[in-house]
């Protein structure tokens, strides 16, 4: 078994926007507790990881340093609407909140952390539940995201000389780890999300493909409200596995967001556990196949914070850690948070499948999959750096 971390501390949970929004800390501290009732973290290859704040020039790597020190002066004088409106902190999705640098810096430094000890080959694989904050602009804050770790790891693994693919399954398009690799041919973005017609940003048409170099080697599969297991599988395997093959990877970074489930309450998309554990399994795969099983797992959206990312993220974990997962969520872990759980917590790991999606919402899908993978694959097969 490779050595693999779990990248968790008690700092993973100060990135907090307050009562009242969804993104919160306690999501990520529930899903770490069921991976450790399911008895996933106790293996002798498995190290667990504390994250540490990502550095200046780190975090400049990919940030505007005028954006870095806006969002340092706003921890400390939160009323500077000067500052908070084109840095993106205006918006009820961002809110200023004291020691919001420190704590978006412990996430980029946690994802950084990661990349590092891959690249000593300390370790092979790494999890980091907290991460996955995929909205962040050079510039610019937005939903929920401040410092862009995902491209954060990415850059590091860039620097290192490594061609590196992403893949994003978020029910919001990863706009902007793929704004900032857009004319990059070295970074391979892909993002299977709900259509930017039907939810934030607005962005991920398959007409973005990238630009200049780097033309190609974004591409965006928009998925319709109602999409099930099948279907996004389905879109998944015939864009991502074809494409990882042309492009040949030296490691993968992905974001594993969990609300494209049907219970999410922020997007329409339908999906169960099942196509969330089919995602992991198949990067496992992948990596596997392409790069040695050099692998960097993010962690992301998902706001059912009870029925739905505690699961997601301990299939995903079992996957990026070489282990199987029960099929019965722990009754220890049930036992202890039913009492405080507003909804009745699930017995099982995989869900029961759900209501199939209409023919045309299949349809809409395959073709949108088609066209995202048919116009990339020419572009890598013959493009740069091979
Ligand atoms: C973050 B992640 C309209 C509401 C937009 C932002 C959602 C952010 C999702 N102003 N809400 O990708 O799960
Ligand atoms: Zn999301």
């Amino acid at each position: 078994m490779w050595p693999v971390a779990l990248v968790y501390g008690e700092d993973s949970l100060a990135y907090d926007f307050g009562p009242g929004h969804p993104l919160r800390p306690l999501r990520v501290r529930l899903a770490v507790e069921l991976m450790e009732d399911a008895g996933l973290v106790r293996a002798p290859h498995v190290r667990r990881v504390l994250p540490r704040e990502a550095a200046e020039h780190e975090l400049t790597r990919v940030h505007d340093p005028a954006y870095v020190d806006a969002v340092r002066q706003l921890c400390l004088d939160p009323w500077r609407r000067d500052l908070a409106g084109p840095f993106g902190f205006l918006s009820p999705d961002n809110p200023c909140f004291p020691g919001m640098h420190r704590a978006a810096a412990l996430i980029a430094g946690g994802s950084l952390a990661a990349a590092d000890l891959i690249l000593r080959d300390e370790i092979r694989r790494a999890f980091h539940p907290a991460g996955g904050l995929h909205h962040a602009m050079r510039a610019r804050a937005g939903g929920f995201c401040i410092y862009n770790d995902a491209a954060c790891a990415i850059a590091r693994f860039l620097d290192a000389g490594l061609r590196v693919l992403y893949v994003d399954g978020d029910a919001h398009h990863g706009d902007g780890v793929q704004a900032l690799f857009y004319e990059d041919p070295r970074v391979l973005t892909i993002s299977l999300h709900q259509d930017p017609r039907s939810l934030f940003p607005g962005t991920g048409f398959v007409s973005e493909r990238g630009s200049g170099p780097g033309l190609g080697y974004a591409v965006n599969v928009p998925l319709l409200p109602g999409t099930d297991d099948a279907s996004w599988i389905e879109a998944f395997e015939t864009v991502v596995p074809p494409l990882a093959r042309a492009f040949r990877p030296n490691v993968i970074v992905s974001q594993h967001g969990c609300d494209a489930h049907a219970l999410d309450p922020l997007a329409d998309l339908a999906v169960t556990t099942r196509a969330l554990e089919h995602f992991a399994r198949a990067l496992d795969a992948l990596s596997r196949e392409l790069c040695d099983g050099r692998w960097l797992a993010l962690g992301g959206g998902g706001y059912d914070v009870w029925r739905v990312v505690p699961r997601a993220w301990t299939l995903t974990w079992a996957a990026v850690s070489g282990q199987d997962a029960p099929d019965a969520v722990p009754p220890a872990w049930r036992a202890r948070r039913q009492p405080e759980a507003p909804v009745m917590l699930p017995e099982r790991m995989r869900d029961a499948a759900g209501p199939e999606a209409p023919d045309a919402v299949r349809e809409a899908n395959r073709a949108a999959a088609r066209a995202a993978a048919g116009g990339a694959l020419d572009q890598i097969r013959d493009g740069p750096g091979r």
